[in-house]
């Protein structure tokens, strides 16, 4: 691996963690999208009162540590479009137009999470990372009622959006300085069936990475930058183990009860320790990289499940792991 992946090759295991206004609702991530919201009525009942109170940095950061693992993935944007730290890009507000859509503005939470975990994590000898959705379902770019879809943009539009991108990860790289960028959604259409115009996807993936990289030349960052097609420095198979080691550095990344964000539905669907420290176990000995999810409740705490899988890690670490 290139010498800035070392330590990101040598950590083996990570956390991932969906943490976001989809919290409060309880129905996963996607909910905005599968429950057909309108943006206006998802932004009052869904991101107004969603209010992380009891998120705990330090006792997330010290069962991640514990499990064994060397870094941690955080969404600090999904889909939703909701941002997770104090962003003052102008061109994210809710659909009045008069406030920022993030958790600082938008909720009246004072507190930096980001900055917490941050703090939490390094001070345990854990990377911290962020997540990125290229996707964007507030944003006024996008298509009304949620269908986005960056083929159906102008590339004015396109270009626009962009730029607001950008000045989203500036801010990130700037406040945050993360070890990992792990992106996600999508950059145009759907590529089974290509249109003339997919050189969007090369163009606009290439020119970010770059972007990326002259700013902070040792972040590592996924393949979804340009969606899954060879550019990044790792690929990243989700809920789903390759029969053998892949061509290039290769991450995958799995939930413990088939949800990301949290789910109330899938609380008794827990997979037991046994079976994900044996995938864990398999994965590393393919030669990849495993990044275990867990979904914080809408008021910022660990669900039961999720802390029993944790300390199920830790008991084997104690007998197994390095250190
Ligand atoms: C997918 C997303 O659509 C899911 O919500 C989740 O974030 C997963 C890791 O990646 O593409």
């Amino acid at each position: 691996v290139p010498a800035k992946m070392e330590w990101w090759y040598r950590a083996r295991f990570g956390m991932f963690i969906h943490f976001g206004s989809y919290s409060h609702l309880g129905h996963g991530e996607w909910a905005f999208y599968n429950e057909n919201w309108a943006k206006a009525p998802y932004q009052t009942q869904v991101s107004e009162p969603f209010d992380p109170a009891d998120f705990d940095a330090a006792a997330i950061a010290e069962l991640a540590a514990n499990a064994g693992m060397k870094y941690l993935v955080i969404t600090a944007k999904h889909h939703e479009g909701y941002a997770m730290w104090d962003s003052d890009v102008a061109g994210f507000t809710d659909t009045t137009g008069t406030r920022q859509y993030n958790l600082h503005d938008y909720s009246g939470h004072r507190a930096d999470v980001l900055a917490e975990l941050k703090r939490e994590c390094e001070s345990r000898g854990v990377r911290f990372g962020l997540y990125y959705s290229i996707m964007d379902w507030s944003h006024g770019s996008q298509v009304a009622n949620h269908t986005t879809n960056f083929s159906t943009m102008t590339l004015a539009a396109r270009g626009a959006y962009i730029a607001d991108m950008k000045a989203q990860l500036r801010e990130l790289l700037d406040r945050y300085d993360p070890a990992v960028l792990w992106f996600d959604g999508d950059w145009c259409g759907n590529p089974a069936t290509p249109t003339p115009d997919d050189w969007w996807i090369e163009r606009d993936g290439q020119d970010l990475y770059d972007w990326l990289i002259s700013r902070k030349p040792d972040l590592v960052v996924n393949e979804r930058v340009k969606r899954d097609l060879g550019l990044g420095d790792f690929m990243c198979p989700e809920e789903k183990v390759p029969p053998a080691p892949l061509e290039r550095p290769w991450e995958t990344c799995v939930t413990m009860n088939g949800a990301w964000g949290y789910n109330q539905a899938r609380e008794n669907s827990y997979r037991s320790v046994r079976d994900l420290l044996r995938e864990y176990v398999t994965v590393v000995s393919r030669d990849g990289n495993y990044l275990l999810n867990v979904g914080p409740k809408g008021d910022g705490t660990l669900t039961p499940g999720t802390v029993n899988v944790l300390n199920g890690f830790a008991a084997w670490m104690r007998t197994y792991g390095d250190s």
